[in-house]
C-alpha cells in the first residue's frame, strides 16, 4: 500500500523536489482504492484526526474537528501570484510569484519532518470530458487525503489519464499544515504555472486544492485563455411530467443555499415533476456545436454547510449524509451521532461541541460551528442526475444569479438579453456569511459569486463573459433571484426551499416562451398571476407584492452602490457594461 507511483516523469520529478524541500519521513502514493481508504480511515482515528461515529446510526461516517483558529476560507491570505499586479486585478490580493515561491519554500523547508507526505492524484470533471483536468495534491494531512477521495475522482485513474508524456498538463498542488498558525497561513495560486501552494490551514476551502483553488481560481484563468467558463454555480435538472427536461446553472455566494437549491423537492402539487442534481457548487461550461452552453460538474462530492440542514430544508442532503460522510466541526452526541443547530427534532440534553467541550441546550455557545461542513460523495444523492458523468455535459437553458438581500432585489427577474444579464451578474451583491472569516451580514458586491474565486482581473473576466455571449448562437436566458427579502420587521417574505420550485417553474416557462411577465426598469418580473401560487402557505397578497416590487428609493441606493463598485474597478470595466449601467439609470429615471 502507498506504492502507487505514476509513470509520468514530470510528476515524479516534481514530487521529488517537494520531498527534498519538505523532508518527510515517508511518501505514500495514493491509489484511491477502498482498501487504502479503509486503512487511512483507521490511521486517522488512531491519530485522533477523525472520530468514528456510531456505525449503526451512520455507517461509514466520521467527525473531524479543525483547529478553532481555522474554520473558514481566509480571503485576505489568498493570493493570486501573476507576473504583474494588473493581471490579478483590483479584487484579488496579488503577490510577486518569485518572492512568494521563495517565502513559501522557506516555510516548507523541513516542514514534513516526522510526517508522511501523501501524493493524491485526481481528476476534475467526467473522466472523458474534454474539459477534465488532472491534478496532484501533495499533503501532510490525512483529513485532506480522505476528503479528496470524496470530493474528486481520486486515484490511479488520474495517473492513467495523464499518461507518460512529459509535457502532459497537470495541476501541481502542495499543502502542508505546518503548525496551523494563522500568522503562517497562505493560500497561493500561480495561474501561469498551473500551481497552488497552501500552508498553515486544515480547513476544506483552503486545503482541498481541487475545489476553490483549482476548479475555480486556476480554472477561471485557463477558461479565459481557452474560451470556456469556470463558474461558482450549481447545476440542476428540471423534468416536467411530460418528460420535457431543462438544465439550469445558478450562481450564489457561499452559504446562500446552493446545495439546498440543487436538491430541491417541489411542493406536493408538482406531481410528476423531478429535480435532479448535476452539481452543487462549481460548473465548467463550454459552447457546444449547436451554439448552446454545456455544463459539467468538475467535482465528485458535496462540501456543504451543515447548520440549518434538516429533513424540512433539504431531505436529499439529509439522506446523502446518512453514510460515508466526513463531518467537520459539528457536535458529537453521547450516542456517537452528530448534531447541529437547525437539525430536525429536539436538541440533545448533552453533547460535545465543535471545540470538544461539554455542551447543553443552556450553553451560550453554538454546538456546531456556523460554517461546519459535510463532505459526502455525490453518489449518495437520491436525486443525482443520470447524466452527471456525461463527457459532453448537459445543455443549459437558464443561468440564475442570486444573492442574500434583505431589500431591493425582487424575488425574480429576467435580464433583457445576454449583455444585460452579464451586467446583472457583474453587479450582484450579497450579505456576507460565515463561509469566510470576517464580518457576517454586510452587503458586498460579489460579481457572479466569483469575488473570492476569480483567478485573474475581474474586468477581463467580464469581457470574457461578453465574448462567450457573442459566440453563443443559442444562449441561455439570464435571471436574478432573491429568496431573502424581508419585511419591515425583519421577517423573510418568501418561504424558500421547496417553494423555490415556483420560481424555477416560471423560469423554465420563460425559456419555453410560455410564462407572462411585466417589463420594468430592472428587468422582466412576473406579476402575481404569472406565478404558480397553488397551496402556497404563509405568503399574503401584500407580501407577494412586496416580493415582486421595484422600490424607486431602494433602487436609487442600489444604483449608487453599483456605480461605486464599478468605480472601484476602473479603468478596466468593459464599455458595454458601463453602457448597461447608464441604460439602467435612464430606465429608473423614466
Ligand atoms: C464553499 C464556499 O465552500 O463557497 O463552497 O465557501
Ligand atoms: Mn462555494
Amino acid at each position: 500500500m502507498g506504492e502507487n507511483k505514476p509513470a509520468n516523469k514530470a510528476v515524479l520529478n516534481w514530487v521529488h523536489e517537494v520531498e527534498s524541500l519538505t523532508k518527510p519521513e515517508n511518501i505514500f502514493w495514493c491509489d484511491g482504492s477502498k482498501e487504502e481508504n479503509d486503512y487511512l480511515l483507521g490511521e486517522a482515528c488512531r491519530q485522533g484526526v477523525l472520530i468514528k461515529l456510531n456505525q449503526e446510526k451512520r455507517p461509514g461516517c466520521y467527525l473531524h474537528r479543525s483547529n478553532p483558529n481555522d474554520v473558514a476560507r481566509v480571503e485576505q491570505f489568498t493570493l493570486i501570484c501573476t507576473p504583474t499586479e494588473e493581471e490579478a486585478g483590483p479584487t484579488n490580493h496579488w503577490a510577486d510569484p518569485a518572492e512568494t515561491y521563495s517565502k513559501l519554500h522557506g516555510m516548507l523547508k523541513g516542514a514534513m519532518r516526522g510526517r508522511t507526505m501523501f501524493v493524491v492524484p485526481y481528476i476534475m470533471g467526467p473522466v472523458e470530458s474534454p474539459l477534465a483536468k488532472v491534478g496532484y495534491e501533495i499533503t501532510d494531512s490525512l483529513y485532506v487525503v480522505l476528503s479528496m477521495r470524496v470530493m474528486t475522482r481520486m486515484g490511479a485513474r488520474a495517473s492513467e489519464k495523464l499518461g507518460e508524456k512529459p509535457d502532459a498538463e497537470f495541476n501541481r498542488g502542495v499543502h502542508s499544515l505546518l503548525d496551523v498558525n494563522p500568522e503562517r497561513r497562505w493560500i497561493c495560486h500561480f495561474p501561469q504555472d498551473n500551481a497552488i501552494i497552501s500552508v498553515g490551514s486544515g480547513y476544506g476551502g483552503n486545503v482541498l486544492l481541487s475545489k476553490k483553488c483549482l476548479a475555480l481560481r486556476i480554472a477561471s484563468y485557463l477558461a479565459q485563455k481557452q474560451g470556456w467558463l469556470a463558474e461558482h454555480m450549481l447545476i440542476l435538472g428540471v423534468e416536467s411530467p411530460k418528460g420535457e427536461k431543462h438544465y439550469v446553472a445558478a450562481a450564489f455566494p457561499s452559504a446562500c443555499g446552493k446545495t439546498n437549491f440543487a436538491m430541491l423537492i417541489p411542493p406536493k402539487h408538482y406531481d410528476g415533476w423531478k429535480i435532479t442534481t448535476i452539481g452543487d457548487d462549481i460548473a465548467w461550461m463550454q459552447i457546444g456545436a449547436d451554439g448552446r452552453l454545456y455544463a459539467v460538474n468538475p467535482e465528485n462530492g458535496y462540501f456543504g454547510v451543515v447548520p440549518g440542514t434538516s429533513y424540512k430544508s433539504n431531505p436529499n442532503a439529509m439522506r446523502s449524509i446518512e453514510r460515508d460522510t466526513i463531518f467537520t466541526n459539528v457536535a458529537l452526541t453521547d450516542d456517537g451521532d452528530v448534531w447541529w443547530e437547525g437539525k430536525d427534532g429536539e436538541a440533545p440534553q448533552h453533547a460535545i461541541d465543535w471545540r470538544g467541550n461539554d455542551w447543553t441546550p443552556a450553553s451560550k455557545e453554538k454546538a456546531a460551528h456556523p460554517n461546519s461542513r459535510f463532505a459526502t460523495p455525490m453518489q449518495n444523492n437520491p436525486v443525482l442526475d443520470p447524466h452527471v458523468d456525461d463527457a459532453a455535459g448537459v445543455p443549459i437553458s437558464a443561468i440564475i444569479f442570486g444573492g442574500r438581500r434583505s431589500d431591493t432585489m425582487p424575488l425574480v427577474f429576467r435580464a433583457f438579453d445576454w449583455q444585460h444579464g452579464v451586467y446583472i451578474g457583474a453587479v450582484m451583491a450579497s450579505e456576507t456569511t460565515a463561509a469566510a472569516t470576517g464580518a457576517v451580514g454586510k452587503v458586498r458586491r460579489d460579481p457572479m459569486a466569483m469575488l473570492p474565486f476569480c483567478g485573474y482581473n475581474i474586468g477581463d473576466y467580464f469581457r470574457h463573459w461578453l465574448k462567450i455571449g457573442k459566440r453563443l448562437t443559442n444562449p441561455p436566458l439570464i435571471f436574478h433571484v432573491n429568496w431573502f427579502r424581508k419585511d419591515a420587521e425583519g421577517h423573510y417574505l418568501w418561504p424558500g426551499f421547496g417553494d423555490n420550485m415556483r420560481v424555477l417553474k416560471w423560469i423554465i416557462d420563460r425559456c419555453e416562451g410560455r410564462s407572462g411577465a411585466q417589463k420594468t426598469a430592472v428587468g422582466c418580473i412576473p406579476r402575481p398571476e404569472d406565478l404558480d401560487l397553488e397551496d402556497l402557505e404563509g405568503v399574503s397578497p401584500e407580501q407577494l407584492d412586496k416580493l415582486l416590487a421595484v422600490d424607486p428609493a431602494e433602487w436609487e441606493k442600489e444604483l449608487a452602490g453599483e456605480k461605486e463598485f464599478f468605480a472601484s474597478l476602473a479603468p478596466n470595466v468593459p464599455e458595454e457594461l458601463l453602457g448597461q449601467m447608464q441604460q439602467l439609470e435612464e430606465r429608473l429615471r423614466r
